[in-house]
């Protein structure tokens, strides 16, 4: 298996979305064979999931939750990730193991350590060679997008919220050298530039640069 996987994670409306567009024109023009991605979604199972997963009117228990999240992941990698991969592509994945972690193991209390067991698992060893975490403080994000309408887990409290932060840092502290964290405070222009800064290092590293 080749190719390059590369992940986005962190908070609500943190700016992945507008990140990973930019990093998508910018490497599709470098001529690249890239692809972009996101979880919970990206295959017809993960999609109808991600309905249930979001969905004001479903009540689910935080253990169902995690399991959804895995199972919507699992297909995901069988179906899209790993034939990308072996077509040696640049996947760009809006987030992955870190957010099960970081919002299961943290947010919802179920256990870092567990649920990175289960993300270990079900991944079968399909690490991110690239992660970056784009941070910004809940209260700062959740301005962003005040007039949308809120999702299952956007309507948590600010105190799941700020677990989910604690949990990211926490997780960039044991893995400085796949997990990097970028100031998402700043113009969409400068977060760009320093995505691209340690994208370009990776990409170089593994003969695409
Ligand atoms: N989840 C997911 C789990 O609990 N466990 C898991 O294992 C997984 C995989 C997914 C939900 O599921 C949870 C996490 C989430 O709660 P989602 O709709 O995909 O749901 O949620 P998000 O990933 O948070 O997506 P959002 O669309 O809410 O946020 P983005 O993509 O981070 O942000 P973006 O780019 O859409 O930007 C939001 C707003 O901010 C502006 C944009 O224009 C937009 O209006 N913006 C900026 N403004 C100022 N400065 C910048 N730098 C800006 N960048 C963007």
């Amino acid at each position: 298996m080749a190719g390059v996987f590369l992940t986005f994670e962190g908070g609500e409306a943190c700016g992945k979305t507008t990140l990973i567009q930019g990093v998508f024109k910018e490497l599709e023009n470098r001529n690249l064979p890239v692809l972009s991605v996101r979880e919970p979604g990206g295959t017809h199972l993960g999609e109808n999931i991600r309905k249930t997963l979001l969905s004001t009117k479903e009540h689910i228990i935080p253990m169902a939750e995690l399991c959804l999240f895995l199972a919507a992941r699992a297909q995901h990698i069988h179906e899209v990730i790993r034939p990308a991969m072996d077509e040696n592509k640049v996947i760009l994945c809006d987030r992955f193991n870190d957010s099960t972690i970081a919002y299961q193991g943290f947010g919802r209390r179920l256990g870092p350590k567990e649920v990175a067991h289960f993300c270990n698992y079900i991944s079968s060893g399909l690490t991110p060679h690239l992660t970056l975490y784009l941070d910004i403080a809940p209260e700062e994000a959740f301005k962003r997008v005040s007039t949308r309408k809120q999702d299952r887990i956007e309507l948590e409290s600010m105190e799941f919220h700020r677990r989910i932060r604690e949990g990211y840092f926490s997780m960039a502290a044991q893995e400085p050298n796949r997990l990097h964290i970028i100031d998402a405070t700043k113009t969409p222009q400068e977060v760009l530039e320093d995505a691209l800064a340690h994208i370009n290092e990776v990409l170089l590293l593994y003969g695409m640069g």
